[in-house]
């Protein structure tokens, strides 16, 4: 059990005692003693299993405390914590976290208003009720709901897409400041997470104290978290962390190398480091011999990757999950690129829910420097966004049929339809409609929350539908607002491979679906991915990158994405079967 679990343990009987009154002198012993655990350098739970007894010999520690985290080691659980959540919801957890509510405020509002969760609370601020508590005012309701945003922008993490965007927005700040010779992205941003935590900055500058203060001029900077020598963290405008780092030429690379993480990479990284007799920190790389260390790299992460006789990992591999057996084998792909995509497959126009024409999408697609596209408008069980019936289908793929013969350019528009699977199984439109069409995407967007055997059943039944060429986002997940559906992947990927189709990497940055570890799958069993914008309109199309970002965390290259193939090639895949 890790130092980081022991503490937020520790502290969250604290603050349950604290909300129930409980002695002041017990709940600080408890907090001070979280703190220990948590700035420890030492395992705990290794301590715990030689010797419980040496955990009095650390200061800080006490025998409440040291009782505690035996058992917790132990048992993997503290017994009063559950005692304790036995007549306290544990709801009442959130509320202790937001800014300005301590713990004895929250207990009011528990014992007077019945307030046990956010929500609840929120309605009751809103209402006016929480005033008319002793002890609470018109001002406490104000800042408790300021404070509830507060806490949960922080505790959001932001698309890719968004952080990208204001990644952009920060570089094109930093032009306009002197003196810089070197900026990048770190952190799960230049890794490509389909979510960032908070957006890390590295400077190679001589004049931290300048780049900081332009940094402290950034127009939608919100707050300044902290401000040291060479650091600066800020939040921007809703509340997102940004942390600045200025460091010297010769430790750019290190600093780069170090600050994109993943931390379980640079653990890998160290321990390579070490068998080398080397040492490697955010500084540089340096040679031990006895007491000395001697500086040999750092300048670039080619040259850090190099002395350790690595190949500079792509950043969206830097996971710890493959690469290195890969780099030892001389097999590290070489991830897809965008440009490298021929065609966009999925998308709707004004005949359902998107907003432009099938001849805007063309040409918009085509100026994007595309090849082909899908029509991919949707059936008539979404009545909701106006879907086609049998008959309105046909005759848009006339109507796409004309507009082809029309255009004198090589750009092809493909008669396509993504259509319902039915909740009790059927596709939404007769076979003898879908054999017309030169590509079928089919689609779960009602009855999500079937049981797994329904849900997975239905797939895999369309999977076996001659007409279907491929599922559009697999797993119906939302990323920061809908799970997945229930949905045994492994049998979707079987059907998929038996049937000789394909699946979706649907780009839209809140779907990524599949995400990056599915695609790897899909690529160690043979199927083909195509990625696609699902754009309702014209600046839709562009989301095929983030797309491509994902894929490429999947270990993806150009030979396992269908859509980098033109056409006639895409489709001789299909005909082996
Ligand atoms: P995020 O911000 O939650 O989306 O994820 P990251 O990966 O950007 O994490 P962050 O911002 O906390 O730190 C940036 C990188 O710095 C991280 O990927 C690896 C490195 N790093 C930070 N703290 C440590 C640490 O305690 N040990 C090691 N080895 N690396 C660390
Ligand atoms: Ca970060
Ligand atoms: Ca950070
Ligand atoms: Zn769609």
């Amino acid at each position: 059990m890790e130092n980081g679990k022991i503490s937020a343990q520790i502290t969250k009987l604290a603050d349950l005692l604290e909300f129930q009154g409980a002695n002041s002198f017990k709940i600080r012993a408890y907090r001070r003693g979280a703190r220990v655990v948590k700035d420890s350098t030492d395992s705990f739970a290794t301590m715990v299993t030689s010797d419980p007894s040496q955990l009095l010999e650390v200061d800080g520690i006490g025998k409440g405390v040291a009782e505690k985290i035996t058992q917790l080691v132990q048992d993997g659980e503290i017994a009063e914590i559950n005692e304790i959540l036995e007549t306290v919801p544990s709801t009442v957890l959130d509320i202790l976290r937001i800014p300005g509510l301590g713990p004895k405020k929250a207990a009011a509002l528990y014992q007077q208003l019945g307030i046990q969760t956010l929500e609840q609370l929120q309605a009751a601020c809103e209402a006016g009720e929480v005033r008319k508590l002793k002890g609470f005012a018109a001002k406490t309701e104000t800042s408790i709901l300021e404070g509830m945003a507060i806490a949960a922008a922080a505790n959001e993490r932001i698309y890719w897409a968004d952080a990208d965007e204001l990644a952009h927005s920060l570089r094109e700040h930093f032009q306009h400041c002197p003196g810089i010779e070197q900026l990048e992205f770190a952190g799960s941003y230049r890794r490509g997470r389909e979510t960032v935590g908070d957006l890390d900055i590295l400077v190679d500058s001589k004049n931290a104290e300048a780049v900081m203060e332009h940094f402290a001029g950034y127009p939608d900077l919100e707050q300044t978290i902290v401000r040291g020598e060479t650091k600066m963290s800020i939040r921007v405008g809703n509340s997102f962390q940004v942390d600045l780092r200025v460091v010297k030429a010769e430790a750019f690379g290190a600093a780069l190398q170090y600050f994109t993480g993943s931390k379980d990479h640079n653990v890998e990284l160290r321990g390579r480091a070490k068998q080398l007799g080397m040492k490697i920190n955010e500084y540089g790389i340096f040679q031990i011999d006895g007491d000395t260390e001697t500086y040999l790299a750092g300048a670039s992460e080619d040259e850090v990757y190099q002395t350790l006789k690595l190949p500079c990992f792509p950043p969206e591999l830097r996971e710890a999950r493959t690469e290195f057996e890969l780099a030892a084998s001389n097999a590290l792909p070489d991830l897809i690129q965008v440009e490298q995509i021929q065609g966009d497959l999925h998308m709707h126009t004004t005949a359902t829910d998107g907003k432009s024409s099938i001849e805007e999408m063309a040409d918009a697609a085509k100026q994007r420097g595309l090849k082909y596209i899908a029509i991919t408008d949707h059936s008539q069980r979404v009545s909701v966004a106006n879907g086609l019936d049998a008959q309105r289908v046909l005759e848009q793929w006339k109507e796409i049929d004309a507009i082809n013969a029309a255009r004198r350019d090589d750009f092809l528009i493909l008669k396509g339809i993504e259509c319902d699977i039915l909740e009790d199984g059927p596709m939404d439109l007769p076979d003898n409609v879908l054999e017309q069409a030169d590509w079928v995407i089919a689609s779960v967007h009602f009855g999500q929350r079937q049981s797994r055997e329904q849900i997975t059943d239905r797939i895999t039944g369309a999977l076996e539908n001659p007409h279907v060429n491929i599922i559009a986002h697999p797993t119906g997940r939302l990323i920061n607002r809908r799970e997945a559906y229930d949905v045994d992947m492994e049998a979707v990927f079987q059907a998929t491979r038996e049937n000789g189709k394909m699946l979706e990497l649907n780009a839209n940055p809140a779907r990524l679906d599949l995400h990056d570890v599915h695609c790897a799958m899909a690529r160690e069993r043979g199927i083909p991915i195509v990625i696609s914008s699902d754009a309702h309109k014209i600046p839709g199309l562009d989301v095929l990158k983030y797309g491509v970002k994902q894929a490429r965390r999947g270990s993806l290259t150009a030979a396992h994405v269908a859509n980098t193939l033109s056409w006639p090639e895409l489709q001789k895949l299909f005909t082996g079967k």
